[in-house]
């Protein structure tokens, strides 16, 4: 009722809408943080510190004091190389990580057992210290700080110390570190390193700066970060699907941040603690300052408000939507090849409006692909992305139309979705002119091999979609395509 409230007034006066949109009662809370890198400028600020020790007893630490068995700690994170600017390192057998842009700082001033997370020329680097079995600095390939959120992962696996670096879910790299326990040792006394016994440092998981604030050698990071879940376990034996939303705990989750505490804003208090693992929660606190803009603070952004939009797959997607009618046209002039245009309808389905989520706020991102069958087999032939925004309006609170004049993009005019329920759904789809990314006939004889079909798909992020199966095309020669289905 509310939405359908929103969806009309959206009609008369987008610029109110747009506010009521941005109305936290509207949305679930979902935060992210933001350091600022101060580092060393601003001692024992602009970090996020989580105990992991009571340097006054020989007590187990809380359970985010890992390295005693496997563990696998992983974040999202989006920051630029203009604000990380550690160089490349050499990595290996050696405590490199500690020059990078640090963003994981569980190190032990000049003593064994402790690992850390660091960015050097954008590039995702995990260190690790024995207890007397050596150093190791681990090293990705690709540069993530390219003000994008990416999903890292690293892994250890206690026994052989062997070490893994995923981005993205794919693996960048992996290694035979240091073996043994690096839990931070339950008796451990922090040595007299930081004008003082390191007692406000050393026991310590601080997330967003170096810890001791050692100088300006060690560099801390300056960017975003989202969904921090460690594991006691190793949670990826090889390249998987990044998630697709918050991390759920589970029993091999002992600690799990999600920072949506918010408001947006200075971060000044607890870091709540999800994951629900005995002998927990192990919480951290904000530590907000350093001058002008100060940080840690709580942001709007997050990996997940913003969904990633989807892509058509080599293989058209399973369980789509049908329709009872379906059209397609398609027409490429041999002599000349900028006349050309795309229009695909599906109809008389059942669609609501609410299946097709909204492309104005970005809640909903779309892309069209059609597979062309040759031999039975599925050739992706076009891929259309009408952009999410403001070139989409809604009509009468069940239609959503994307109007383009121009075809400014890929020669896309319109595009409907209409969701008045049983039998009254609607896709259709307009596109013409050069930029339209047409493949260009199969033969000198046919447009499409149509063996035994093509398939038209709409897909919405996060997977829903639309499709009609045209199998007796009326005309399919080296110019056009045409074919319509009805009961
Ligand atoms: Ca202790
Ligand atoms: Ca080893
Ligand atoms: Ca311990
Ligand atoms: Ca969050």
């Amino acid at each position: 009722m509310r939405r359908q409230w929103l969806v009309s007034l959206f009609v008369f006066t987008p610029m109110v809408t747009s506010l009521l949109l941005w109305d936290s009662s509207t949305w679930a809370q979902d935060y992210a943080i933001r350091f600022y890198g101060h580092g060393v400028q601003a001692p024992d600020l602009d970090r996020i510190k989580i105990p992991v020790d009571d340097p006054n007893n020989n007590n187990p630490g809380p359970p985010v004091d890992v390295g005693a068995t496997d563990f696998t700690l992983e974040f999202w994170v989006k920051g630029s190389t203009t604000e990380n600017t550690a160089p490349a390192m050499t990595c290996g057998s050696n405590v490199n990580w500690i020059f990078g842009n640090i963003l994981f700082d569980r190190d032990r001033f000049n003593q064994d057992r402790k690992f850390g997370f660091s960015f050097g020329n954008g590039r995702a680097v995990f260190g690790v210290s024995g207890e007397g079995t050596g150093d190791f600095t681990l090293c990705g390939t690709s540069n993530i700080l390219d003000n994008s959120w990416h999903h890292v992962a690293v892994q250890r696996r206690r026994s052989d110390g062997y070490l893994w670096l995923f981005v993205d879910g794919a693996l960048e790299a992996s290694a035979d570190g240091p073996d043994g326990d690096i839990s931070y040792p339950d008796d451990g006394v922090p040595g007299n390193y930081c004008g003082g016994p390191c007692t406000n440092s050393d026991p310590y998981l601080v997330i967003g700066a170096e810890k001791h604030d050692a100088g300006a050698s060690y560099p801390s990071f300056s960017g975003f970060l989202d969904e921090v879940r460690i594991s006691k376990v190793l949670r990826y034996s090889g390249n998987f699907t990044p998630p697709s939303g918050p991390f759920v705990p589970d029993g091999d989750t002992v600690a799990l941040y999600h920072f949506d505490e918010g408001p947006a804003g200075p971060c000044t208090g607890t870091i709540v603690d999800s994951s629900g693992a005995p002998g927990g929660p192990s919480e951290g606190q904000c530590r907000y300052g350093g001058s002008s803009p100060a940080g840690p603070v709580y942001v709007s952004s997050t990996p997940f408000s913003s969904p990633p939009p989807p892509t058509c797959g080599a293989m058209p997607a399973v369980g789509c939507a049908a329709a009872p009618r379906g059209s397609l046209a398609i027409f490429q002039s041999l002599t000349n090849p900028n006349r050309r245009s795309f229009s695909w309808q599906w109809w008389t389905g059942n669609a609501t409006v609410g299946d097709f989520a909204s492309p104005i706020d970005g809640s909903a991102t779309y892309v069209i692909c059609l597979y062309d069958f040759s031999a039975g087999l599925p050739v992706l032939k076009l891929q259309l992305a009408p952009p999410s925004g403001t070139t989409w309006r809604m009509f009468r609170g069940h239609t959503y139309r994307y109007a383009d004049r121009t075809g400014s993009v890929q020669g896309l005019r319109r595009v409907m979705l209409q969701g008045k329920g049983v039998g009254k759904g609607k896709v259709a789809v307009r596109a013409s002119e050069a930029t339209l990314p047409l493949p260009g006939p199969a033969s000198a004889m046919q447009y499409f091999a149509a063996d035994p079909q093509v398939v038209v798909q709409l897909v919405r992020n996060g997977g829903a979609c639309w499709e009609s199966v045209f199998t007796t095309p009326a005309r399919n020669d080296a110019q056009r395509f045409r074919s319509r289905f009805a009961p």
